[in-house]
């Protein structure tokens, strides 16, 4: 089967680390793209860079349904444009923030999320509420680092990740500990074991939540609110997203 593991953002380094994730963890047999848009933020750190980068995203998976693509992935904690990019395929799409929700909630009672900066707390818990997520979660904690210091600062970086990790496990009352970045794909084990708690990560359990719903033939359903759009012509420079009479 193939994937696609779109980065909504634009920095190279990011998708490379989230590509390798990907393929660390794939089945044999499961070939990884990982793409992200010509367009768009360097990172996703507000509301503004989410709205901007689902534009991408969409265009993302419209050039991966001109190939062969049996599953996408929205490697971005926010999961920009996730409705939308399931109107557009018949194949499954699974946002890294829906699938370590998933995940976590299958190996403990109760998880708290460790994210980059505090101002996206707020994302995430959107997505908490919109999920049904809302009364598992004990916490949206943020290590306060910039999403590139991951790229850029990486140990700095995880210094202060596992420093807020262990203040949730100390605190929270918890069983898990979410990750709430793509660019923490790597990351997993090397807190996991720093922390001594089962460290979920939105990036890897994508991938076998995409192989399981590939496995058992279900894609994303046409019947309702996730149904091909309507033709529609875009004017200006959204003109190329204009959808023709079928
Ligand atoms: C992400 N931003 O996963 C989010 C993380 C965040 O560029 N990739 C980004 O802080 O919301």
């Amino acid at each position: 089967m193939h994937i696609r593991v779109i980065n909504p953002n634009t920095t190279s380094a990011m998708t490379d680390t989230i590509g390798e994730a990907a393929r660390g963890i794939a089945a044999p047999g499961t070939r990884i793209t990982a793409s992200q848009p010509s367009s768009g933020p360097v990172s996703i750190e507000s509301h503004f860079d989410e709205t901007i980068s689902a534009v991408g995203v969409t265009e993302e998976v419209q050039a991966g349904e001109r190939e062969a693509t049996d599953a996408y992935i929205i490697a971005c904690f926010g999961d920009p444009g996730l409705l939308a990019a399931r109107e557009l395929t018949r194949a499954p799409v699974i946002g890294i923030a829906e699938a370590a929700f998933h995940m976590a909630t299958l190996i403990s009672t109760r998880f708290s999320i460790v994210t980059t900066l505090g101002r996206t707390t707020i994302i995430a818990e959107h997505l908490l509420e919109q999920y049904g997520f809302r009364h598992h979660c004990r916490r949206v904690r943020a290590a306060d680092i910039p999403v590139l210091d991951l790229e850029e600062n990486g140990d700095a970086a995880l210094d202060r990740i596992i420093d807020e990790c262990r203040r949730a496990r100390d605190e929270d009352n918890i069983g898990a500990i979410v990750l709430g970045c793509g660019g923490m794909a790597e990351l997993t084990d090397t807190i996991s074991n720093a922390v001594g708690l089962p460290v979920v990560e939105g990036v890897t359990s994508a991938v076998k939540l995409a192989e399981a719903l590939v496995g058992l033939g279900l894609g994303t359903s046409k019947y309702g609110d996730l149904a091909f759009p309507r033709p529609k012509t875009f004017t200006g420079h959204f003109e190329h997203l204009s959808r023709e009479t079928p």
